[in-house]
C-alpha cells in the first residue's frame, strides 16, 4: 500500500510535471535538429526475430507467438542499417528498449527495465561526424531548456552547465589503465563538461578499425558530476565478410541473425555510423537528480515492485 501511495503521490508531484516540461523540450530540441539535419523519423519497432545482442548479460525478454520466438527490442542498431538500404541519408527514431537488467541494478541511479533511447544513424559518416554532431545536439538542447524552464530548474536546484565543445576525448584502454576498472566513475566525477570515451570492445556490428585490429572506432558521452554514461554508438561494420567474422570471433550463434546476414550478403548494408541517447539518462542529468526514477513517471526498477 505505502508502495502505491508513493508511486501515486509522485505521479501528482510539481518536480513530476517540471521533468516532464523539460523532457519535451528536450526531445523537440533534438528532433528538429536531426530534422534540419535531413534526417527521416522512424516509427520504433517493438518485436522482431533479430534485435541488439547486447554486451552485459541481461534476462531473457522474448515472447511467443504461436510458434514463433519474437525478441522484444534492446535498441533498434540493426533496424537502423537496414533502413539505410532505401537510400534515406539518416535515420532517427525515439526507441523504446526493454532490457531486463539484473535486480542488482537497480541501485545504479540509471538503469530501468524499459527506457526511450533517442537513436540514430547516419549513411557514410564517420566516428568524427557523429561525435561532433551530437556535441551539437546536446549544447542545444541544454541551452533551449536553460531559456524556457528557469523555474522548473530552480525546483530541482540545478544549475544547468552549457557544455563546451568538443568535448575532451579520452581512449578506455588509457583510462583503464589509469584508474582500473572503476574509471568511468571515476572519469564522470572529476569532469565538469561530458567527455568522450572511445574504443569500447563491445558488439559485433561496432567497426573495428581496419588498421589497428584491436582498436574498435566507437565512442560513448560520459556525463559529469558523476552521472556516467548517456550515449554510446559507433561506426559500424556492414560488409558480410566482416559481420560473420566478428561474429564468429565474438562466438555468437549467427543463426538467428540469418535475415540481417542475407541482406548484408546481398549489399543492402551500408557504411554509417550513428549513436544513441538515453532520454531518462538525459533528463536526470539535465534536472541534476540521483536517481532515474524521480523523473520517469512509471519506471521500472530492477529488482524493485513495478506499480504501474
Ligand atoms: N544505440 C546504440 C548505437 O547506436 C546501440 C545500443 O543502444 N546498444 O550504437
Amino acid at each position: 500500500m505505502e508502495h502505491i501511495q508513493k508511486a501515486v503521490e509522485k505521479l501528482a508531484s510539481p518536480r513530476l510535471r517540471a521533468a516532464v516540461s523539460i523532457q519535451t523540450t528536450l526531445l523537440s530540441s533534438l528532433t528538429n535538429l536531426m530534422r534540419e539535419e535531413g534526417m527521416m523519423q522512424l516509427l520504433p519497432v517493438m518485436v522482431s526475430p533479430i534485435t541488439d545482442p547486447l554486451s552485459h548479460s541481461v534476462l531473457e525478454g522474448s515472447i511467443k507467438y504461436g510458434s514463433i520466438e519474437l525478441q522484444l527490442t534492446k535498441s533498434m542498431i540493426l533496424h537502423k542499417q537496414l533502413a539505410l538500404a532505401s537510400g534515406l541519408e539518416g535515420v532517427f527514431i525515439i526507441s523504446p528498449n526493454v532490457r531486463l537488467e539484473h535486480p542488482e541494478r537497480g541501485s545504479t541511479g540509471r538503469h530501468l527495465l524499459e527506457f526511450s533511447q533517442l537513436d540514430f544513424e547516419m549513411r557514410g559518416r564517420k566516428m568524427e561526424d557523429v561525435m561532433r554532431f551530437s556535441e551539437r545536439l546536446l549544447a542545444q538542447a541544454f541551452s533551449d531548456v536553460k531559456k524556457r524552464h528557469e523555474k522548473e530548474l530552480e525546483l530541482f536546484g540545478r544549475e544547468l552547465r552549457i557544455p563546451s565543445t568538443p568535448f575532451r576525448t579520452y581512449d578506455s584502454r588509457d583510462l583503464e589503465r589509469e584508474y582500473g576498472p572503476d574509471w568511468e566513475r571515476i572519469i564522470s566525477s572529476s569532469s565538469k563538461d561530458p567527455v568522450w570515451v572511445t574504443n569500447h570492445e563491445r558488439e559485433f556490428y561496432d567497426a573495428e578499425d581496419p588498421d589497428k585490429p584491436g582498436t574498435f572506432r566507437n565512442y560513448d558521452i560520459i556525463y559529469p558530476e558523476g552521472f556516467g554514461e548517456g550515449l554510446s554508438g559507433g561506426e559500424r561494420e556492414w560488409e558480410h565478410s566482416r559481420i560473420l567474422y566478428r561474429m564468429e570471433k565474438k562466438g555468437m550463434d549467427a543463426s538467428p541473425y540469418s535475415a540481417y546476414i542475407e541482406a548484408a550478403r546481398m549489399g543492402k548494408l551500408v557504411p554509417s555510423a550513428g549513436a544513441g541517447f538515453g532520454i531518462e539518462r538525459m533528463l536526470r542529468y539535465v534536472c541534476g537528480v540521483a536517481h532515474i526514477e524521480e523523473v520517469s513517471p512509471f519506471a521500472k526498477v530492477p529488482g524493485k515492485e513495478i506499480i504501474f
